[in-house]
Formats: C-alpha cells, structure tokens, sequence
C-alpha cells in the first residue's frame, strides 16, 4: 500500500518510524511518504492560510497549495498498484481528510482502507482547508472527510496517526501472528474481555479462578460473559447495533443478567431494568 500525508508539520508524523508501522515501511509492505505543504506554495512567505470569507474567527487554508500538492500525490503512484478497479474506489486513490465534521472512523473503515492501492491524507489546521479543495478533488480522488470521534484536535495529524497505525496493523504481514487480529476489541461488535498473567495473586487480588481452570469450554463462556458486562456498562451504544441472532443460546440469560431482552435478534433494554 502506498500511503502519503501531507501537512505543514511533516515533524508531527515521524512516530510513524517507529514500533510496527515503522517495521512495516523497511520491510516494504508499507510506501509511507510525508509532504510538507509548504513545498507547494510559490510566494516568498509560504502562506498556506488566509482570512476566512464571510468573516469570523481563525484563518482558513488557501486552495492553490492544496491542489498543487494533491496533484503531485496522486500522479507519484506506487508502480506496483492494482489494476485499475482492483481496489475498493475503482483505482481513484482515497483522499481522507481529517475533521470533526467528517464521518465517523472506526474498525470496519480501517479494514475498507486497508483494501486500497493508495491513501492520501491531507491535514488541516486552523479553521480548515477552502471547501472548493474537496469538491475539485473528488475529479481524482474519493474523498472521505472523516473524524475519530466527537472533540476537537489543533490539527489533522494526530488523527492520521491513530488512522494510520489501525490501517497499517491490517495489511497482510504486519502483525507477525494474524490470529491476534481475530479476538480484538470491536470486531465482533463488544468490547474485549479483561487479561491477566502472572502472578496469579498480586496485591491480595487473585486472576479470576476460572482462568486457571484449564476448563477451555468455561473460559471462553467467562469471557464472553465479560465482554458482555462490560459493554453494557461502558458502551451500551454497541448493543443496540448488536447481533443477538448469532448468540449461544444460553448467553440470552446472561443479557437477562444485565437487563437485556433479546428481541427479534436484538437486544432491548428492560425499561424496568
Ligand atoms: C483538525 O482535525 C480535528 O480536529 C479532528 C480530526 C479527526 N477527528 C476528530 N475528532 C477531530
């Protein structure tokens, strides 16, 4: 996969040398390239930014720079790319930029992305790029505003990294073992159950008995269990889009436990409960 980023504080992304990602780029499973936006301006000051029309706060960032430089991105293609209509965007390179007003990144967008020849990320900063950028390159790219959740960062780059590193962790040879991609928090729709190793007794708290056990039958139940519990009490949001169709049957008295109902496949809230 081939990805490039494009931001006025190229700095801002050299954690992405590092740990997995950074492995993955000397390996070659990974074409990771950073542009600084200001290489594409043509004035003696380098602007990026200027005052927003219409008035208000902040500045906004110019178009000329944008286009310059997205053009650049989209024509240094990696060699190797799938043929056209291969990948997921029928061969148009994916330009992510993001933003709160963007939809929503999570798990299952990560392994859409991760299907793609190429991504761009284009990093805003200030009050955001001039909305003409993203209606001239949906020409070359499909363009994908997208937000890691409801607040509000100085910048793009922090959230390419997180987007990034949740990407590049599903290209295939990443992850040394791809059996720990399988039991992971949210690709099942829950939160994942809680771990322990050793010691089995730390601080007069003991590793739940079951675990213990060498019962395979009754830990796997235990933490399912767990990741029920737990997701109702943190993410009860999750349950309402869960599949209770797919439950062991007997796991429906475990959702009765927390004040669930399966119902038509779905979980309900007792409004008793
Ligand atoms: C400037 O970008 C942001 O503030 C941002 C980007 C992605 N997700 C967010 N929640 C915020």
């Amino acid at each position: 996969m081939r990805i490039d980023v494009v931001s006025i504080f190229p700095e801002y992304l050299a954690p992405l040398e590092l740990s997995l990602i950074g492995k993955a780029r000397q390996d070659g499973l990974l074409d990771l390239r950073v542009h600084d936006l200001r290489e594409f301006t043509t004035d003696r000051h380098r602007t990026v930014d200027d005052t927003p029309y219409g008035g208000g706060a902040g500045m906004v960032m110019k178009p000329e720079p944008w286009a310059q430089a997205l053009t650049a991105v989209a024509a240094g293609r990696s060699e190797d790319a799938g043929a056209p209509g291969a990948s997921g965007s029928a061969g148009k390179p994916v330009l992510i930029v993001p933003s709160p007003a963007g939809e929503r990144f999570t798990q299952a967008t990560a392994h859409e992305l991760a299907e793609e020849d190429q991504l761009v990320f284009a990093c805003g900063r200030y009050e955001g790029i001039d909305e003409r950028v993203l209606e001239w390159a949906a020409d070359h790219f499909t363009v994908r505003p997208m937000s890691l959740g409801d607040y509000v960062l100085n910048g793009g780059e922090v959230a390419v990294l997180a987007m990034v590193e949740a990407i590049g962790r599903l290209l295939p040879g990443v992850v040394g073992n791809p059996e720990s991609l399988v039991e992971e928090s949210h690709s099942d729709g829950l939160l994942e159950y809680p771990v322990y190793t050793k010691p089995s007794s730390w601080r007069d708290r003991d590793v739940p008995a079951v675990l213990l056990s060498g019962n395979h039958g009754k830990i796997a139940q235990w933490r399912r269990h767990e990741q029920y519990r737990r997701t109702a009490e943190r993410r009860p949001d999750l349950l309402v889009e869960f599949d209770a169709g797919k439950l062991p049957r007997a796991d429906g008295a475990a959702f009765a436990d927390l004040g669930y109902d399966v119902v038509d496949g779905h979980l309900v809230r007792r409004p008793d409960a």
